[in-house]
């Protein structure tokens, strides 16, 4: 492979540590809280996690710590999506094992927990570690995601790990990934294994948050990467003044990207899914909404625009909502009647006999694309692949109908032309900025530390992510700390739980303050590209979310 002048520079880049995990590793201790507790539901939580129940917290301090320099077998998966700055976690890990005793060894899983199972892994050597460095994409040892939640699936990782004679186990994952990670270190414990497992919070979603896990790594890199690409087409949109851009961001569940992409880019209208569910606004209602601001800006000549939305909106507008679960259930417990209809007017027809009647008619109502992406398979983790539904196409869909319909009323004289966009995967693999190269090398080292600890059943937790890193406060948060009960799959299971927008969080409100002029005028913000080297004013900034967020807790 040829290597780009910039992808050179970046192995050269240093990321950074917070003081505390620089230093010495005889001066690295541990300092342990009191108890904790569970979200919610305590009792039906510690049921389920016997053994590691209400850990403390930990941090890390300045003390005598003997244990740091043990000799040390781990192994380490990515789950899950891509997100910049996976292979820095493994870095830091990797750099952390082999401080602390040159002779550890560090294994990654291949193509995700699968790896695990199925007994497909590598020896992650320096040399492996050092083309991979400050990089983005998950490509050193691939990601996937299945769930480990079989009985033969959880023995066939003790097997694993015992053929490995691994110490510990890093996975570097989601929300349902740590989960995971939280069930596998009560497996291990149960089984008197000593086998520790550590999880890190990886996801550009951003919901993986808590008071102790201020970010999930690599959301700082996607979200800067689409606000670039959104500022570039709001100039565009400015500079030819004839198009409107629906732009539909990543964001499986949670609207923090597209929260964030607004609060960087100030487009016309974004849509925060989170609200729409609060204030249960109907899909006509978001249409009228598009089509209010698009008569308003045509008065003043502004026939173009930006609307930004959130690719989980359908799975939030109450009656899209009521129809997936429906569609859920029904798939779900009739597949093999759903798999025998061939052709979508046969699986519509047989649907029809299924659905309740409001369900029904909108399933009729909606352009034939997007009822055909709501049948599409669900992940292994049940959701509904909503980064396969054009969310994009059905809102310029049913609003140039509105507008057509407007104009001939004689109620619009203006013009109306659309483009889509869907950024994702553009986003996912990029380049690591600084503050994720930072924040994931420090992530993987205080896993490291943890392990060394001899502790089990925590995600490595850094805070203080808007100060310098060398400030940074680095630790261990334990996964039950974490969890509530959800229904999954007709059960109720303990689950990490997914931080979705705050509505009375400073994010949203700073957005909320300005959307109404946003609406009518061109305010657009140009955040350009990410800067990698620089003046601290231009590549040390963190997301404004994250900003936002700490001016809050002061
Ligand atoms: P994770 O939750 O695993 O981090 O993945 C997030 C995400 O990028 C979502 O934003 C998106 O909906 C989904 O993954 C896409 O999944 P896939 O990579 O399977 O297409």
């Amino acid at each position: 492979m040829e290597l780009s002048n910039f992808h050179k520079a970046r192995y050269e880049y240093k990321a950074k540590l917070p003081a505390i995990l620089a230093g010495g590793l005889e001066e690295l201790a541990v300092e342990m809280g009191g108890a904790t507790e569970a979200l919610s539901d305590h009792e039906e939580i510690k049921a389920v996690f016997k053994h590691s129940y209400g850990q403390p917290v930990a941090r890390f301090v300045k003390g005598k710590s003997e244990k740091n320099r043990r000799l040390l077998n781990v192994g380490v998966i990515l789950s899950g999506g891509q997100a910049p700055g996976g292979h820095n976690v493994i870095a830091g890990l990797f750099d952390g094992l082999k401080k602390g005793n040159p002779a550890s060894k560090l294994y990654g899983f291949l193509g995700g927990p699968s790896g695990l199972t199925d007994g497909k892994y590598i020896e992650i050597d320096a040399e492996l570690v050092d083309k991979y460095r400050n990089t983005g994409g998950f490509d050193m040892i691939g990601s996937g995601r299945t769930k480990i939640e079989t009985p033969e699936q959880f023995s066939a990782s003790l097997d694993t790990a015992q053929k490995l004679k691994l110490n510990a186990l890093v996975i570097i994952g989601g929300d349902d990934s740590n989960t995971n990670a939280g069930l596998l270190a009560e497996y291990f414990l149960d089984k008197g294994a000593g086998i520790q497992v550590i999880g890190c919070p990886k996801t550009i979603d951003g919901d993986l948050k808590h008071e102790h896990i201020e970010a999930s790594f690599g959301f700082d890199t996607a979200a800067k990467t689409y606000s670039e690409l959104i500022g570039n087409i709001a100039r565009d949109a400015d500079s030819a003044k004839k198009y409107w851009h629906f732009v539909k961001l990543m964001g499986r569940a949670a609207s923090h990207i597209a929260l964030e992409a607004a609060l960087q880019t100030r487009p016309n209208l974004c849509f925060i899914s989170e609200e729409i569910e609060a204030k249960r606004v109907s899909l006509a209602q978001i249409v009228d909404k598009i089509c209010a601001s698009v008569l308003k800006r045509s008065e003043n000549n502004e026939n173009f625009g930006i609307i930004l939305i959130p690719e989980g909106l359908v799975e939030f507008i109450p009656e899209v909502k009521a129809l997936i679960s429906e569609l859920n259930d029904i798939m779900a417990q009739h597949k093999s009647e759903f798999d025998k209809a061939k052709t979508f007017s046969e699986q519509s027809a047989w649907l029809m006999t299924k659905l309740s009647p409001a369900s029904a008619a909108l399933f009729n109502e909606l352009p034939e694309e997007i009822a055909k992406q709501l049948l599409i398979d669900r992940d292994p983790h049940g959701n509904v692949q909503v980064s396969r539904i054009d969310t994009e196409k059905l809102l310029m869909r049913l609003t140039e109908k509105q507008i057509a319909g407007l104009k001939t009323a004689g109620k619009f004289n203006g013009s109306f032309s659309t483009h889509g966009h869907f950024f994702g995967y553009e986003g996912r693999a990029a380049f690591p900025s600084n503050f994720d190269a930072d924040y994931c090398y420090t992530l993987g080292f205080s896993a490291f530390a943890l392990i060394a600890a001899g502790l089990t059943g925590y995600v490595s937790s850094v805070r203080h992510l808007a100060a310098p890193a060398s400030e940074w406060d680095a630790g261990g948060v334990p996964i039950t700390m974490l969890m509530n009960m959800e229904r999954r799959k007709g059960k109720n299971k303990p689950v990490i739980k997914k931080a979705l927008v705050d509505l009375d969080g400073a994010p949203f409100k700073a957005f909320a303050a300005m959307r109404d002029e946003l609406a009518l005028k061109t305010c657009f913000r140009y955040p350009g590209a990410i800067q990698y080297y620089g003046p601290q004013e231009v590549c040390g900034q963190t997301t404004i979310t994250l900003k936002l967020e700490h001016e809050g807790i002061k």
